[in-house]
This record gives C-alpha cells, structure tokens and sequence, in this order.
C-alpha cells in the first residue's frame, strides 16, 4: 500500500480504552497509589476522554460491573459523551463474589449459576442503557484439583446459562466471549482456549464471538495463527491488547512483543481484503480494546502510549506489498515472503503517523502532548492521593 492509502486508513482503527486502567490497581502483593488516578466512573471517563482528544481514535471506553456501577446508567452515558467518548464493551464480574468460590456459570449449585447469569443479563440491560453494542465476557471459572468436580457437567451447564444471555441480547448487541489457559483455576479452566471458546459460540449462533486477550495464551503460542483461524470461522469479535512474558502481566502493549503485534494486524488488515465478503466482514467488525492494568507506571501516559504501539504495529501492516507477499508464496519462495512481512515490519512508520496526526488537527506527538499538556499535574491537585480504588484485584 502506499503511503496516500495508509494514511487514508489509519484512522478506521479505533481503539477502546478500559476504565479499569485509569483507576489504581496493583499486584496481590501491592498496590502503589497515584497522585491523580481516576477514583470514580466519572472520573475515568474524563480520563478516558483526554486519551481520545490526544489520539484521535479511542473514542470509547469499556466499563467493568460492578466496579464501575452507578445508579443512573443514562447519566453516565451523558458524562462520558461530554467528555467525547462513548461507553464501550461492558464487562460482568463474575470472580469477586464469595459465591464464586467454586465457579459463577458453571458452579455446581444451580442458585450461584442464577446469581452469576442474572448479573450478566444486568450488563445486558446496562449496555442498552448506556448506548453500548457488547457485553464482554471473562469466566473466571475453573477448578484446582483432578477430580473436585465434573468438567463435561460444568461445560453443560455453562451452555445453559449462555444460551439464555445470548436469547436476551437486543438486535445488534454481541456477546465476546474472552478464554484464558489458566487462573484464577490453576488445574484446568472452563473457557480455556479459543477452541473452547469457538465451539461455544458456535453453539449460540452469529453474535457471539471470541475475544482473544493478546496475555492469555501459553509461552510460545502462535497467537497470529489463532487470529487467522478465527477470522476464517467468522468468529474473531475483538481484542484485548496487552503484553505478557510469563503470564496474564497486563503490561503496554507492544512494550516486549512488536512483533507479535505486527503479525497479528497483518493477518487482519489480509483479512480486510479477503475475496469471502463474511471474512471480510468479520475483519471489519473487530472490537479493539485495550485490556492492561498499570501499576507502577503514569496511567494515562501508559494508555497513550499504548494506543501509540497499536497504531506503529497497524501502519505497519498496512505497509505490507501484499501482492508481492502472495507472489513470492506461490512461487515457493520462502525467505522473499518472509522478507516482505519483515520489511514492512522494519519500516519507520512514526513520519507517517505523524503526518496523520498533522492532518487531523492533533498534536503529531501525543505522549509529548501529554506531558506538556498540565493534565495530569492538574488531575493529581484536584483529586490527590487515593481515596478509592479501581476495584482491580487488590486494589482498594
Ligand atoms: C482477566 C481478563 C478480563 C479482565 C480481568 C480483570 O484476566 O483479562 O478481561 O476484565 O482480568
Ligand atoms: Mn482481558
Ligand atoms: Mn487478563
């Protein structure tokens, strides 16, 4: 592609921002308070909002229940949109419930299994209420111990409760369905990989699909190859963008793994251009979200420069010679299809990124911008020291 059409496409990628990552969150071991860290909905929204002015594509946030609960849902939808954003994907919290000890849809007690899928049908109503168009869904269900319970009895009744959400989505709502190989269940985990998770969608027709959380997987895993397996099937809904290098670490994304990244946008921005229209289709539609908690580093400058990895690893992809790539794949010559992904990936993009930026009226270095720009100083004078927390694990 060149870099008229790049530019022309840089800005069809948008980016939602979580609102757990504006507010404190830590490690089981502790959590650091920041000057300044988002202490309510409403407040991260605001900071949410200052991400999109700054970047210019993250013009949604994702909400997490309860932690983000309020009693007038319309109210926040209000707030939000004054700061510029809308309210995104909305996530049930399934996992920090003393009920849950033993699973939320799956648990054996069919009373926890009503807790858990009336919370979930909640969100449903939330995110009509909010003007969102997903409910994102993290299991935390597993067990610990060979034989503590039934796993074709638990992924049965999983199904039940699935298949009673999916019925009460509203025309145009999906349903992600994220997996994850291990914890907080550390002998096996309902929803463990993006078969499991495919199959299950599968089972409850077109507007439930996968999310795949780019820190979910085990080392070495070819998380590219899934995307490419997903988007075939149809079943790719959306990311949760976050860097890992031994477990599930919440880092920036990009920050350990641009590579990966890059191959991941390149198997999307292929599938973009697929001759199958539902391909296609499929590529088009994906929600991309960040999903990162930022303990010890600035969070919002976190979150900036997150949305600025993605955007590196997408333009990027972009750049592509996608005909001399497939060229070079039918004539059997291995090392030139490798050296057209690489030299892509090699490729400065940041001139070109800027230039969008230029273009659209923004500041051509939005972490720059940011640490200019007084925000956080006046952030940190206004709201001081924590005094509530994200409700991230560990946090207060
Ligand atoms: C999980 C998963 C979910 C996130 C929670 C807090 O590991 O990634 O998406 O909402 O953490
Ligand atoms: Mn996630
Ligand atoms: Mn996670």
């Amino acid at each position: 592609m060149t870099d008229d059409g790049v530019l022309g496409r840089i800005g069809a990628l948008r980016i939602e921002t979580p609102s757990w990552g504006y507010g404190d969150s830590g490690t089981r071991f502790k959590v650091f308070a920041q000057a300044g860290a988002a202490r309510t909905v409403w407040e991260k929204v605001a900071d949410a909002g200052m991400v999109h002015r700054l970047t210019g594509v993250c013009p949604s946030v994702a909400i997490h229940v309860p932690w983000d609960r309020v009693d007038d849902w319309p109210a926040l939808r209000r707030a939000a949109a004054e700061h510029g954003v809308a309210i995104g994907a909305v996530n049930p919290n399934l996992f920090q419930e003393d009920d849950y000890r033993l699973g939320s849809l799956c648990h054996p007690d069919p009373a926890v299994r009503r807790r858990a899928t009336d919370h979930v049908l909640e969100c449903v109503e939330i995110a009509r209420a909010t003007g969102s168009d997903a409910v994102s869904l993290w299991l935390a269900d597993g067990t610990n111990y060979p034989g503590q319970d039934d796993l074709r009895g638990r992924r049965r009744r999983l199904l039940a409760a699935l298949r009673e959400i999916a019925a009460a989505l509203p025309p145009g709502m999906r349903l992600l369905v994220e997996y994850k190989l291990f914890e907080p269940g550390f002998y096996h985990t309902d929803i463990a990989d993006w078969g499991a998770a495919s199959a299950i969608c599968a089972e409850l027709g077109p507007r439930a699909q996968v999310l795949v959380d780019t820190g979910h997987h085990a080392q070495g895993t070819n998380v590219e190859h899934i995307v490419a397996e997903l988007l075939d099937l149809g079943r790719l809904g959306g990311f949760h963008f976050n860097a890992r290098r031994y477990a599930d670490d919440d880092l920036i994304v990009g920050s350990v793994n641009p590579y990966e990244l890059f191959l991941v946008f390149h198997e999307l921005v292929s599938a973009e251009e697929d001759g199958d229209p539902a391909v296609a289709a499929c590529a088009r539609r994906v929600a991309y979200m960040i999903d990162q908690s930022h303990n010890v580093e600035p969070k919002l400058e976190a979150m900036v420069q997150s949305v600025v990895n993605v955007q590196v690893a997408h333009a990027k992809a972009l750049l592509v010679d996608r005909a001399a790539l497939r060229a070079a794949q039918r004539a059997g010559d291995v090392l030139e299809a490798n050296r057209a992904l690489v030299s892509a990936y090699e490729t400065d993009v940041r001139p070109l990124l800027a230039e969008w930026r230029r273009r659209r009226g923004l500041d051509p270095d939005p972490v720059g911008a940011l640490r200019r720009g007084g925000y956080v100083e006046r952030v940190a004078r206004e709201r001081g020291r924590l005094a509530a927390g994200s409700g991230y694990p560990g946090a207060r």
